[in-house]
């Protein structure tokens, strides 16, 4: 059978992040190394009509602010009366409290389909207690146990990322332990890789399948990525390369998966 990665570079799904400055570029040329069309359209007055045609949407609210909020509701509105699917990162929630807020809100307002984020800002969109600095999550979080919660509490698919990832929905944990600790020094590592869940669920029927797929790729490449440079800045250029490169083959050799009740 062949891998979703595939199916994504056949495709050439359209993907409408409304996302953080910090990462626009990278996310964008990453999902074209993915083999995606990225498109990044943040103005209230486009925003639903982009939403439309997308064949998914990432709400990213690394920089937000009280209007990008109020676009990302129109946004996600128009995808979910669409059909389209929605991605939310919640980057920093936990932080501060308009950051908390306006993912609750979104959350209220949007039919999303997937979460993604690290361990502190799923924790807090879960209501459980957990230290968030800046955009950096702890990491002394049994982030099994809080998968479980956070679906519990959320109802919503989720992939909780860090050293290990672990995928969550109704009645099914996945545990993922590819990756690289070299993706905690390019910014944006977790941003693009809401992205590239994106487009992976934009492609196939079934959430958690294509997330843990996505995230075995993600790590399988950033492996590969590793394997030929040490530092961060060529590390993260071998890394979208290794993203255009690598194939079901080569991820099914690699990728360590653990699936669970
Ligand atoms: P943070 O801001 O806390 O770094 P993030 O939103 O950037 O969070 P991460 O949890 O760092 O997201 O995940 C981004 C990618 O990096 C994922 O593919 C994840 O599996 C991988 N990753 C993160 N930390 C490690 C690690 N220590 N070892 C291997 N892979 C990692
Ligand atoms: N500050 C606000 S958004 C952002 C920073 C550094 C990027 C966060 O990217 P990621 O993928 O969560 O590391
Ligand atoms: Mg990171
Ligand atoms: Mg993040």
């Amino acid at each position: 059978m062949s891998h979703l990665i595939e199916e994504v570079r056949k495709q050439q799904p359209l993907i409408h992040n409304i996302t953080n400055q910090v990462v626009m570029n990278f996310t964008a040329n990453g999902l074209y190394a993915v083999g995606a069309a990225p498109v990044m359209a943040h103005a209230k007055e486009e925003v639903e009509e982009m939403a439309r045609i997308a064949s998914a949407v990432v709400l990213n609210i690394g920089t937000l602010t009280k209007e990008q909020v109020d676009a990302m509701i129109l946004a996600g509105k128009s995808a979910n009366q669409a059909g389209v699917p929605v991605v939310l990162d919640p980057v920093g929630v936990g932080a501060t409290t308009f950051r908390t807020d306006s993912a609750n809100r979104i959350l209220q307002e949007v039919k999303v389909t997937c979460i993604r984020g690290n361990a502190g800002e799923i924790a807090n969109l879960a209501g459980v207690d957990a230290q968030v600095r800046g955009v950096e999550g702890s990491s002394d979080i049994d982030v099994q146990k809080l998968a479980k919660l956070a679906f519990e509490t959320l109802q919503i698919p989720l992939a909780i990322t860090g050293e290990k990832d672990v995928v969550v929905d109704q009645g099914a944990q996945v545990s993922i332990s590819n990756g690289h600790p070299l993706l905690t020094k390019v910014t944006g590592a977790g941003c693009l890789l809401s992205a590239v869940i994106a487009a992976f669920i934009s492609v196939s029927d079934h959430v958690t399948e294509a997330m843990s797929d996505a995230i075995s790729y993600y790590n399988v490449a950033a492996e590969k990525a590793a394997e030929k440079h040490a530092y961060p800045g060529s590390f993260q250029v071998a890394f979208l390369d290794q993203l255009f490169e690598v194939d079901g083959a080569a991820i099914s050799k690699k990728k360590r998966i653990n699936r669970s009740l």
